[in-house]
């Protein structure tokens, strides 16, 4: 049976009592200490205990925060932002065959829908319409291409893009990073990088139509590989293997097109999905047309049959485990 999005939320809702139930005993516990602190400051003596304190604030504060961050990394084009429109239900994010994202966009829970942009220096933030920021930034690809090349960034003083939207899944505590397209240059992923360690999990996206591409193994290689990092990849663009075909109803030729690129996955990504010694390929990688379930999310509201009840039940499994 497909797993259903209020499964997801209700299980969401649940972890996130849970957490903030933990946060509070932490919380007293780092109060508990600090007092003794001071009791023993006139007493016998301090314990020095100031740094567990602070940590345990700090988990306290995350845990009661109840914030799930997942962070879409991918290559130009891959289908992020139509990706992440498909999951959340709507038609937030910029997505194109021309304008490309060119900040990074945090995408979290508000009453109102709005957009604000935040700037790296001692600027104001500046809110925006939803149009407004589509059109000013987003960028075309030809100059995305010439700024990767160059390895610099279109909005360097942009610190990233506000997103608010009035979303159950988004309410529930999950916080969604849409980014642009990677870049083999440190620099130009500074800001992308920043974000990896404060994220719950990545969500790498990539495209059935070109497998594995060398930037695509750079990328993994140079920044994911071996920092203990939960990933999930999302073979994107999964419809158009059949489109492909010479005759796209020739099942045989199909299922023949399909194998051949699921091999190539398996070859690649299988060392990413090892955990704790054991592989977890089939609870990591996933097989999406999100152009199509976009459409049909849209059309009726449900995702079943497009690839994405999969991911979140796995999705779901990881963050409320
Ligand atoms: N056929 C097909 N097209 C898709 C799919 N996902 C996205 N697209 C199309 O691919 C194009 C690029 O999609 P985006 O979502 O803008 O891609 P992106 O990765 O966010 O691109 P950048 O932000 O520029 O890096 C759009 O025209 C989408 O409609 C898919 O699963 N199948
Ligand atoms: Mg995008």
């Amino acid at each position: 049976m497909a797993y259903k999005a209020e499964s997801f939320i209700h299980d969401l809702d649940k972890v996130a009592k849970a957490r903030q139930e933990f946060s509070g005993y932490l919380s007293a516990i780092a109060d508990t200490l600090t007092e003794a602190e001071q009791v023993g400051e006139t007493a016998s003596g301090k314990l020095g205990l100031e740094s567990t304190v602070d940590d345990l604030e700090l988990v306290s504060r995350n845990l009661g925060e109840g914030v799930f961050r997942l962070l879409v990394l991918g290559d130009m084009k891959r289908g992020k932002s139509t990706f992440l429109n498909a999951l959340i239900g709507e038609n937030v994010l910029p997505t194109d065959v021309n304008p490309c994202t060119a900040v990074l966009t945090v995408l979290g829970y508000g009453q109102d829908k709005r957009v604000t942009v935040q700037f790296k220096e001692d600027r104001e933030p500046e809110p925006l319409d939803f149009d407004t920021f589509k059109q000013r930034y987003t960028i075309p690809p030809e100059e995305a291409k010439k700024l990767q090349e160059e390895g610099t960034s279109a909005f360097p003083n942009v610190a990233y893009a506000e997103v608010q939207y009035p979303l159950t899944l988004l309410e529930k505590g999950v916080q969604i990073i849409d980014s642009p397209g990677l870049n083999d240059t440190e620099q130009r992923n500074q800001l992308t990088l920043g974000y990896i360690n404060n994220c719950h999990a990545i969500l790498f996206v990539l495209s059935a139509t070109q497998p594995f591409t060398l930037g695509e193994q750079r990328y993994l290689e140079n920044y994911i590989k071996d920092r203990g990092l939960s990933v999930f990849f999302l073979i994107n663009h999964w419809d158009e293997i059949q489109n492909r075909l010479i005759d796209p109803e020739d099942l045989t030729a199909l299922h023949e097109a399909e194998d051949r690129v699921r091999q190539v996955f398996r070859t690649n990504l299988t060392p990413y999905c090892q955990v704790e010694g054991e592989d977890r390929y089939d609870d990591r990688v996933f097989e999406i047309s999100s152009l199509n379930a976009l459409r049909q999310r849209l059309r009726s509201g449900s995702l079943e049959g497009t690839g994405f009840s999969e991911f979140i039940k796995a999705l779901n499994h990881f963050l409320t485990k």
